[in-house]
């Protein structure tokens, strides 16, 4: 067993039985000239996540855990895509409208796919979630099941967004959710601070918050290795 400085106490960790999940790193959201950019975000916000995520990525591989990438989008004849999704926002170009990158968040586009910094390598899983959460409609939760799989080290975007839904799905599940603050990112300070603070309040109701450096140290096995 491993054990990682975290909040609100220190985070147990069995590298055989832990995947990391990196959510929605896509070029849309995170890419300058995507569609998040052209809602008027600013994209630096999500930008400083890429090179601590890397760091995780490299690491994890090394490791053999598991890693698992996400991907928000919709089939190219919009058939998993509900009206009021659609709809929402009022956006002048929105899902499945021609975007800057191809299709607004349509499966095979080019600005659907993870930016390249965090391409995901040969025989790592990516599963293509309809929704904000990565086990609605998806085949996430049997995927991690049959691996075996009970802690997950989560990192991507948006903080209140995706990756809150899906650490939410995942605490419902049963799994321990260790979200790595540096390695996510919303458009928003005041979202991104909040988003942190509701997973780690009250005892880690949602799960646990660490700094992508103090899971780096557990994992290599330089600090906290437990019998
Ligand atoms: C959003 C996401 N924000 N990946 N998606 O619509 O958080």
């Amino acid at each position: 067993m491993r054990q990682a400085k975290a909040e609100p106490y220190a985070f147990d960790f069995d590298p055989q039985t832990c995947a990391l999940v990196i959510i929605d790193m896509q070029r849309d959201f995170v890419d300058p000239g995507g569609f998040g950019e052209a809602l008027g975000n600013d994209v630096s916000l999500l930008r400083r996540a890429i090179a601590p995520t890397r760091r995780v990525l490299a690491a994890a591989r090394k490791a053999g855990l598991l890693v698992i990438h996400t991907r928000e989008g919709h089939r190219p004849d919009l058939a998993d895509l509900p009206q009021s999704k659609k709809l929402r926002g009022r956006l002048k170009a929105g899902i499945g409208d021609p975007g800057p990158m191809g299709r607004i968040l349509v499966r095979g586009e080019y600005g659907h796919d993870i930016i390249d910094e965090l391409k995901p390598a040969a025989g790592e899983p990516v599963v293509d979630k309809p929704g904000k959460g990565a086990f609605h409609a998806t085949d996430l939760n049997a995927i991690l099941t049959n691996r075996g799989t009970r802690q997950l080290v989560v990192c991507g975007v948006t903080t209140e967004v995706c990756v809150n839904t899906s650490v939410r799905e995942a605490n419902d599940r049963g799994y321990d959710c260790l979200v790595l603050e540096d390695c996510t990112g919303s458009y928003f300070p005041e979202f991104q601070n909040a988003g942190i603070a509701m997973i780690k309040s009250q005892g880690g109701i949602f799960g646990w918050v660490a700094k992508s450096g103090d899971f780096l140290e557990a994992l290599a096995g330089t600090k906290g290795r437990k019998k």
